[in-house]
């Protein structure tokens, strides 16, 4: 298998809009990442992603672009976009941009230009369609609810938009389109940048035609998705990037990819050289929501969560390549989700963090993830910002539905969990801003904050610290191969790692109940430990000298064989 720092390395989700303020207009900022590089570097990350920084309308916090070539002015200037990079640089950082080319702001001069009239020669930059029967082109559905089309009185026509209106899709079918995108990226890669994070990028070769999903399929089918993912010239366009683009630059790429299965992300990431380096699949992330109500939660097993994660191990392995993460911008809060956001938060914060960096495949952390942050349960819906969930929630009130049975849907799922400000100290709005902030603090945070947890030796944030220099210490856990043992355990996630030199055991409690271990490691006061020599554990007597048979509740431990 082809070594490579984007292997080895180890990534940092930074959401900038909610990371830190440094003038106090409540909205974060590029010199507010700037000044917590320190903290950053102290984990002992690689990398880092940053969502979106290039101007926007933000109808979906700069995943609606006006220009591809510059700064959102609430988040800074050029100038401060370069200082940034230089200063992760100069500590051995390296910056991945997000790379939002699925559809861009209606905002956008393109599409300024595009719906001034049928034959301005930047019409077909985008997807515009004739009405059928006075209606919507087809019955495809938006991402963010209601029609994928929106009607436009100036031309008499529709345009595609698979997120909100305020985002018009590109037509990738258009040479000039793709000319245009190649170019802005290679403007960046000429700025220094090391990588992309592709958005939406298996949606942007859509099935000629445009063909309606109609009403035989059931209804989990209707979104049109069938007609967009994976279309029939991904992977020539991917092939294209790669020649126009990417060919001779040492960079990371990673595609955030829904609807992808294990064969099909070999084709994407297992090219010499690959179309891809990596994709993020939605697999664990549909565990409990199974429905196409993206608000309805369906009960999960820990079976299942094995099955998925061995499943891609064993596929990808030696054939591809994995990424793996527990939430993002997009998801609930980690702990809240997969993990024990009670009396446990701690413990299994730290569990979640030995799953992910103990796995093949490039780890990813997203911000407050290291300090164990948790879902908000806001009151209000006032309270919330994303978009999706606006759309989300006009369409079900429209139809009668009142909050208090939305808003749970809302605490669990909404992708405002993920983004409420991060929570550096116990001060007002949690240190993040020193004005208003624009999303209110989770409540938790005089409990839950970066300077408290820094002040225990048993640090959230000191576990993944150690975790990260265990993993660079040792390859095996960055290429080794993946043993699941007792599948069937309800309670118990354990595996192997190994390689030709080494052998890794990890063993985790994903529950509240003591759970046995299925290998035999020695107990405590017996010398006889299968040879099995205890590396970390999540709970404060590290467990070195006394080796329990049993796994506490959440506890987590990586072992070596000696
Ligand atoms: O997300 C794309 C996407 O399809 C999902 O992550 C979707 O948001 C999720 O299933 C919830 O419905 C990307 C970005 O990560 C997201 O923040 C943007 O809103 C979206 O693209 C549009 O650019
Ligand atoms: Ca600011």
């Amino acid at each position: 298998m082809k070594k490579s720092w984007w292997k080895e390395g180890i990534v940092y989700q930074i959401y900038p809009r909610s990371f830190c303020d440094s003038n106090g207009d409540g909205i974060g900022d590029l010199r507010g990442i700037i000044r917590k590089l320190d903290y950053i570097a102290g984990l002992g990350v690689d990398i880092v992603w940053l969502n979106p920084v290039y101007k926007s309308p933000n109808a979906d916090n700069g995943y609606d672009i006006s220009d591809y070539f510059d700064i959102m002015d609430e988040f800074g200037t050029m100038d401060d976009w370069e200082t940034l990079l230089e200063e992760l640089h100069s500590r051995g950082i390296r910056l991945i941009m997000d790379l939002v080319v699925n559809h861009t702001s209606d905002e956008h001069p393109w599409f300024i230009e595009s719906r001034s009239s049928i034959d301005n020669p930047r019409r077909n930059y985008y997807i515009w369609r004739p009405p059928t029967d006075k209606h919507e082109p087809n019955d495809w559905q938006s991402i963010f609810s209601g029609p994928a089309w929106q009607y436009d009185s100036n031309t008499g026509e529709y345009y595609l938009h698979l997120f909100d209106k305020k985002q018009p899709d590109l037509n990738w079918e258009n040479p000039s389109l793709r000319k245009d995108i190649y170019a802005m990226m290679r403007w960046w890669l000429d700025k220094g940048v090391d990588g992309f994070r592709m958005d939406a990028i298996n949606f942007i070769s859509k099935v000629p035609g445009l063909p309606s999903v109609g009403s035989k399929l059931p209804d989990a089918d209707r979104s049109g998705m069938q007609y967009y993912i994976n279309g029939p010239r991904i992977h020539e366009f991917l092939k294209e990037m790669r020649t126009e683009v990417l060919e001779g630059h040492d960079i990371l790429t990673v595609g955030e990819t829904f609807g992808v299965s294990p064969e099909l992300a070999c084709r994407y990431t297992g090219g010499d050289p690959p179309e891809i380096d990596m994709l993020f699949h939605f697999e664990l992330m549909k565990l409990d929501q199974k429905t196409s109500d993206r608000f309805r939660y369906t009960p999960w097993k820990l079976r299942e969560m094995k099955e998925i994660i061995e499943k891609w191990q064993h596929t990808l392995h030696g054939r591809g390549w994995n990424s793996n993460y527990l939430m993002n911008h997009d998801q609930p809060r980690a702990v809240s989700r997969f993990g024990n956001d009670g009396p446990f938060r701690r413990e299994s914060a730290k569990l979640l963090a030995t799953l992910t960096l103990t796995l093949e495949g490039t780890p990813y952390i997203y911000q407050g993830e290291e300090i164990g942050m948790t879902n908000p349960r806001f009151e209000s819906i006032d309270d919330y910002r994303d978009v999706e969930l606006f759309n989300h929630y006009r369409e079900q009130s429209a139809k009668g539905v009142p909050d208090s049975e939305l808003l749970p849907g809302y605490h669990r799922f909404s992708r405002d969990n993920a983004r409420t400000p991060m929570q550096w100290d116990g001060s007002t709005h949690a240190g993040f801003s020193t004005g208003t902030p624009w999303m209110k603090v989770n409540p938790d945070y005089s409990e839950i904050n970066v300077h408290t947890e820094l002040s225990r030796h048993d640090s959230i944030y000191e576990y993944f610290r150690l975790l990260i220099k265990l993993r660079k210490e040792n390859k095996t856990l960055v290429y080794g191969d993946f043993t699941l043992l007792d599948p069937g355990n309800p309670r118990s996630f354990c595996y192997l790692r190994r390689d030709d030199e080494k052998t890794f055991l990890v063993t985790l409690n994903f529950s509240a109940k003591e759970t046995e271990l299925p290998v035999q490691t020695g107990s405590s006061g017996n010398s006889d430990n299968g040879g099995w020599e205890i590396k970390l554990c999540n709970y404060p007597e590290s467990g070195k000298k006394d080796i329990h048979s049993l796994l506490r509740p959440w506890e987590a431990r990586v072992y070596t064989k000696i």
